[in-house]
């Protein structure tokens, strides 16, 4: 491929790699289109890592025992680290991290509409691990097949992460499941509050998502978000049961003639609420994240001062 090659030209290789499950790789062509299409859920998917680790660092001096304190920082600080290879990822597109950040602080940019829910208690945070980190793993395994190389890499690495994420939340939820009737109680209230919230992870249905069908040709997407979805429920339900714990859905049932779990109509106008910044804690998570930005300024400056004088002093040797 040469780059003096016509457009329609470049397209056509384009179309063959993604047909022939090459990857794509940042310094390839590619339409722009497909870039500004993997900016946006790059960086949306790099903001609900860095958003995401509030709702749980909130419960890091409650935790009930050091060993839980200690699993629970290793895994906050892990939340930063895949933010950080999302990041990166973004930056291959030709976005700078600044400008995509400076856009969540704006609230240009999305971010999971999971982390606009509150951790009212101990129980949330085990419910999190099994149920939010099990819904994205569900969703970024696929994705470790996306067609873009740099965002497939990342996803390797976080997937191992995150495999861990829910283990340590459904040991969590077990001894809660397994301990008096307060604990019992705490985990099923929990669970009734992040149940539908999980599910609402996986985006909207089929028929109202406006960009898994160009995603999907693009093998950006590798699954719709409704068999996602589904995939999740068929996981979980057994461990909900295993739990001795209910979820908060009257219509959930076994459907012997589709092998798959049924449920009950999803509150779309809650998702819409939450991702337009009308959620419980959007402003609290928002404010959150400008006040780091602000106090961050002077690590920012010293950082660039420190560059500038290195580069310099390279210079003139
Ligand atoms: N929340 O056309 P659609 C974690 C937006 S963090 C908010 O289906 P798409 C963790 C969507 O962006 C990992 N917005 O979109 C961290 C679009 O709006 P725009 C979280 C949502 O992109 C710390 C519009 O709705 N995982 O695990 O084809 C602690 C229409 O949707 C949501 C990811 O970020 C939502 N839930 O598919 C613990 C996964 N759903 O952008 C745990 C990466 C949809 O056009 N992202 N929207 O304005 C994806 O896989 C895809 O972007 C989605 C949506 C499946 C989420």
């Amino acid at each position: 491929m040469t780059t003096d090659q016509p457009d329609h030209q470049r397209q056509a290789h384009f179309d063959a790699k993604i047909e022939a499950d090459i990857t794509i790789e940042a310094k390839d062509w590619m339409p722009d289109a497909y870039r500004q299409n993997l900016i946006r859920q790059i960086g949306q998917h790099a903001h609900s890592e860095v958003v995401g680790m509030l709702p749980e660092a909130n419960w890091i001096t409650r935790a009930p025992t050091l060993r839980r304190k200690a699993v629970l920082l290793a895994k906050v600080q892990d939340e930063a680290g895949h933010g950080l290879y999302l990041y990166s990822a973004a930056e291959t597109l030709g976005c700078t991290r600044q400008d995509i950040y400076q856009k969540l602080l704006d609230g240009t940019m999305k971010y999971s509409s999971i982390f606009n829910y509150p951790t009212l208690s101990w129980a949330d945070i085990g419910v999190i691990g099994w149920l939010v980190d099990g819904a994205a793993i569900v969703n970024q395994v696929a994705l470790c097949r996306a067609s873009y190389g740099p965002y497939a890499r990342a996803m390797v690495k976080i997937c191992k992460e995150e495999s861990f994420h829910q283990r340590q939340g459904y040991e969590a939820v077990t001894v809660l499941a397994k301990g008096s009737e307060t604990q019992r109680a705490m985990l099923q209230d929990a669970i009734n509050r992040f149940w539908w919230p999980t599910l609402m992870m996986f985006g909207p249905n089929d028929s109202d998502s406006p960009n898994s069908a160009q995603s999907m040709a693009w093998k950006i997407k590798r699954f719709s978000n409704d068999e996602l979805r589904q995939k999740f429920i068929d996981n979980t339900v057994p461990q909900l049961e295993a739990l001795g714990m209910t979820a908060p859905d009257p219509e959930l049932a076994w459907d012997e003639t589709t092998g798959h779990y049924r449920i009950g109509d999803i509150n779309w106008d809650e998702f819409n609420q939450v991702i337009k910044g009308y959620g419980i804690c959007n402003h609290e998570r928002l404010e959150a994240k400008r006040r780091a930005w602000e106090n961050g300024s002077w690590v920012r400056e010293a950082a660039s001062s420190h560059a500038r004088k290195m580069a310099a002093k390279k210079q003139a040797a």
